[in-house]
């Protein structure tokens, strides 16, 4: 049962019921093909209404939808480095999307053959005028989501300026990130990262047929979408250096540090990959044999093994299937990249919500020694002066007085969400802020401080912004959604959230280091959006102790 709860509770963000179809008009008053050289041709579609609740556009959408960037990774090329796609003779129609790559939850609309993009355009606009890029990589736990998390018609819809919406899909699960000495050895680490590497380098060649400007791309996402994001920004080295594939970064509760990325051997990921082989039925040596059996099993025990692992991991947030490194795209992990400087130096917005931790953590702890071994079995790499360090950074509730004594659920609920939120999101968004404004690029810092139907007990949790990136007005505060897509169409077509915000919005002033000002984002019960001295929003004491350059190396950040 709990598991269930969890389950939802995660993922309730993310996904959604298998969908009715999608309204759409098949045909569109302009023809709506592109020509992609080397490829194809595809025909385009408009998206007539919002995703949920099928709320009517007042204008149609012009989109693409469910078009392959690679060769999918089925048969023979699964649990292998993704392909670019091969040329085909012919139309096809883009007018459906593609499965949502196989993940927790029911196994309709899943599939292997998942990696596709969805692409969304301001109607009426020639192909020939390039258009402002927003390329957004969703969330999920690198377990789940999908191209239809964020709604791409949605936001086009909503915007002043004319502008293109990418939504792109990257291997999820065990299927996308199997960390294993087996993996290590035959290069098939971080696949679901490489994934979305392509598919970067798919957009560069490609968006300026679907009339993108190649020279404006934004890229964003939101949680592990923008844990992505960030370690794609981070990634100023070897072949990439000085070669970066966008030109601008969003970066929604994320950070290059926001997880530990332990490397292919860490002991928790060794059990859960031992676990997973068994579950599986495949021998772990020799590396021929197991891969060749990994590459036959039937999908929905893939599916299962990877899902149940997870479920059992959700409690003590001990997640399977991320990310490692050393591995592709994470030869060095984000505290080194930020200390050597090798970040792109491109405009940066960044933010969290106030509550991050508050949609993961237990809510049955309620003694000082259970609050000690959830971060000791957490973060096994703290050292037990951390772990007193913790105690004294973070006032233990059950003397009756502090910060987290009102905590409702459990006596250590808020001490433990507000512990779990600064180190996974909170400290690590602040760290990125800091070293991005310190070389003089702009930077705009946010807490987001609106919830989206959470429980009251919740605060405003991790992905409560969800909802109102697109301007949808199906959010809890219709108001809200309508200021923040604004900022956000500014930023992506103007690289300032002021210029094109709607009447009213308050300036959302630049970021200049540790202690300065970030805007709140709240509706009026909350006391409404202004700028705020940073120091007012989060915990900079302890935010200061998880950015220590030597402790964030030691929980390998
Ligand atoms: C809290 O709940 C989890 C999941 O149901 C359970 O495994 C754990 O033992 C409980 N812990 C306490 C201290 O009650
Ligand atoms: C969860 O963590 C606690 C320590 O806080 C540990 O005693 C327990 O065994 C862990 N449970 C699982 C399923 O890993
Ligand atoms: C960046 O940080 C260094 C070290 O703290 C400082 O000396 C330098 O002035 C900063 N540069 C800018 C542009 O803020
Ligand atoms: C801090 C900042 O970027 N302020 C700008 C916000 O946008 C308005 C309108 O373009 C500008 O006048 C401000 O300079």
């Amino acid at each position: 049962m709990f598991f269930v709860f969890t389950a939802v509770l995660l993922f309730w963000p993310y996904t959604f019921a298998k969908a009715k179809p999608i309204p759409y008009s098949r045909d569109p008053k302009v023809p709506l093909v592109v020509r992609l050289p080397r490829y194809g041709f595809f025909q385009g579609t408009q998206v007539l209404t919002t995703l949920k609740y099928s709320i009517e556009f007042e204008t149609p959408v012009d989109a693409w939808l469910g078009i392959d960037y690679a060769t999918q990774p089925v048969g023979d090329k699964r649990f292998a480095a993704a392909t670019w796609p091969e040329a085909f003779a012919g139309t096809k129609d883009a007018d459906e999307y593609g499965p949502r790559c196989v993940q927790n939850g029911g196994m309709a609309d899943q599939s292997e053959a998942c990696l596709s993009f969805n692409l969304y355009r301001t109607p009426g606009v020639p192909l020939d005028q390039k258009l402002p890029v927003l390329l957004w990589v969703h969330g999920g736990a690198f377990v789940g989501g999908s191209g239809r998390s964020l709604d791409g018609a949605a936001f086009v819809a909503a915007s002043t300026e004319p502008i293109v919406v990418v939504t792109m899909q990257y291997r999820l699960g065990a299927l996308g990130f199997l960390p294993s000495a087996l993996f290590e050895e035959e290069d098939l680490l971080n696949l679901g990262l490489r994934d979305q590497r392509l598919f970067l380098e798919f957009m560069q060649e490609y968006v300026e047929y679907f009339g993108g400007d190649t020279n404006k791309i934004t890229l964003g996402g939101q949680s592990a979408g923008a844990h992505s994001v960030a370690l794609h920004y981070f990634h100023n080295y070897d072949k990439d250096k000085g070669k970066p594939l966008f030109n601008q970064v969003i970066i929604a509760s994320g950070a290059p540090t926001a997880r530990s990325f332990p490397d292919a051997e860490y002991p928790l990921y060794k059990r859960q990959y031992e676990d997973f082989m068994t579950s599986v039925k495949c021998p772990l040596q020799p590396n021929d044999k197991a891969l060749k059996c990994l590459r036959a099993v039937a999908i929905k025990d893939i599916h299962d093994a990877s899902t149940h692992i997870m479920s059992k991991s959700n409690y003590n947030i001990t997640w399977p299937w991320q990310p490692v490194s050393p591995g592709p795209l994470i030869e060095k992990r984000g505290s080194t990249s930020g200390e050597d400087g090798t970040f792109y130096h491109l405009p940066l917005l960044i933010s969290t919500t106030t509550d991050e931790g508050k949609l993961f953590t237990p809510t049955n702890l309620t003694t000082n020694a259970e609050f000690i071994s959830f971060l000791a079995n957490l973060a096994p790499d703290l050292t037990p002066s951390d772990l007193k360090d913790l105690e004294k950074l973070y006032p233990d509730p059950t003397s009756g007085s502090g910060p987290y004594s009102k905590a409702p659920k459990s006596l250590e609920y808020d001490r433990i969400s507000a512990a779990y939120g600064d180190y996974s999101y909170i400290c690590p968004a602040q760290e990125t802020a800091r070293l991005v404004s310190n070389v003089s690029v702009s930077v705009y810092k946010a807490r987001f401080n609106v919830p989206n139907y959470a429980p009251s007990w919740q605060g405003v949790p991790h992905a409560s912004d969800l909802w109102y990136f697109n301007g949808l007005s199906s959010a809890q505060y219709s108001d809200i959604a309508e200021l923040y897509h604004s900022y956000y169409v500014s930023f992506i077509v103007y690289g300032d959230p002021n210029k094109s915000s709607i009447d009213g919005a308050p300036t959302w002033e630049m970021y200049g280091g540790v202690g300065d000002g970030e805007l709140v984002v709240g509706n009026a019960d909350r006391g409404g959006t202004y700028m705020e001295k940073e120091g007012a929003g989060i915990r900079m004491e302890q935010c200061a102790w998880w950015r220590d350059p030597e402790r964030m190396k030691r929980l390998n950040k």
